[in-house]
């Protein structure tokens, strides 16, 4: 939107208001597997994902019943270095726990 800002001297100033958007924000979504224990899924939504334990239990015990769940909501770089933490965390215990993300 353009301002009309009149200047000190007869010449009118047009200054461009930049319009400031709110990052976009993705969903962190945890998958279940048969294979990752409860324990080590609580313990990365307690490390990566800094829930409470009550809220990492929560967290777990709903992706298990129901396949896949939000373990965070952040803005891209932050939800992208969360999912390859999670990964390689999984990875160098031998679990396949899964995790992707989409915009809110
Ligand atoms: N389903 C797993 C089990 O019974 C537990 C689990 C929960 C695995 C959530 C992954 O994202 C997950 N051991």
């Amino acid at each position: 939107m353009a301002e009309y800002i009149p200047s000190r001297t007869s010449e009118t100033v047009v200054r461009e208001r930049q319009k400031v958007e709110r990052p976009r924000r993705y969903k962190v979504l945890l998958l279940n597997d048969d294979y990752t224990t409860m324990e080590f899924v609580v313990l990365i939504l307690e490390e990566v994902f800094q829930k409470t334990r009550d809220e990492a239990v929560r967290v777990m015990l709903n992706v298990h019943e129901n396949g896949k769940g939000v373990a965070g909501v952040y803005v891209k770089d932050i939800a992208e270095t969360k999912i390859a933490a999670t990964h390689k965390f999984a990875q160098e215990h031998g679990y396949p726990l899964k995790c992707g993300m989409e915009p809110e």
